[in-house]
């Protein structure tokens, strides 16, 4: 029940595929409040920092060269319990897994195509971290969210 902002990412293939104002809809519609965005091709070193708990694994290169592939959207969203409603939005890592009805059950078939990033819930400074890493604190933007007495109790 905490008020926290969470790190998403909609990813090249969502980009070139045209999905970025699908999922920012979705998480306008689920009430959370948009505080940053930003388009940017993610520098080499960036992504590397972005996804450096998994240096070590099989899939790291071809993760580095697909988030570096084309344009990227950094965002961050704020909302109770933030962190874990996008990740439920988003489902499952391999959408195989992913239910329909999450962003990746509708949108992707492909566990290295997997349309979005979000932060991990169970990594407890991931959001801090991952929100450094893509967005200066003056490109957070501080404004009532007009609609929240009735998102609120
Ligand atoms: O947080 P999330 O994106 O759901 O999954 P992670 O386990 O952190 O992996 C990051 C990213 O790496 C995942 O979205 C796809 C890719 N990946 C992969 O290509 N192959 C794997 N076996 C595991 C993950
Ligand atoms: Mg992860």
């Amino acid at each position: 029940s905490d008020h926290e902002r969470t790190f998403v990412m909609i990813k090249p293939d969502a980009f070139a595929r045209g999905l970025v104002g699908n999922v920012i809809s979705r998480l306008e519609d689920r009430g959370l409040k948009l505080v940053g965005i930003k388009v940017i091709n993610m520098p080499e070193e960036r992504a590397e920092e972005h996804y450096a708990e998994h240096t070590d694994k099989p899939f790291f290169d071809d993760l580095i060269e697909f988030i570096t592939a084309g344009p990227v959207v950094p965002m961050v969203w704020e909302g109770q319990d933030a962190t874990r409603q996008v990740r439920q939005m988003i489902g499952e890592t391999d959408p195989l897994e992913a239910d329909s009805g999450t962003i990746r059950g509708d949108f992707a078939l492909d566990l290295g195509r997997n349309v979005v990033h979000a932060a991990d819930h169970e990594d407890e400074g991931a959001n801090e971290r991952e929100i450094a890493i893509h967005f200066d604190e003056d490109e957070l933007i501080d404004y009532d969210q007009h609609d929240a007495g009735w998102l609120y109790e």
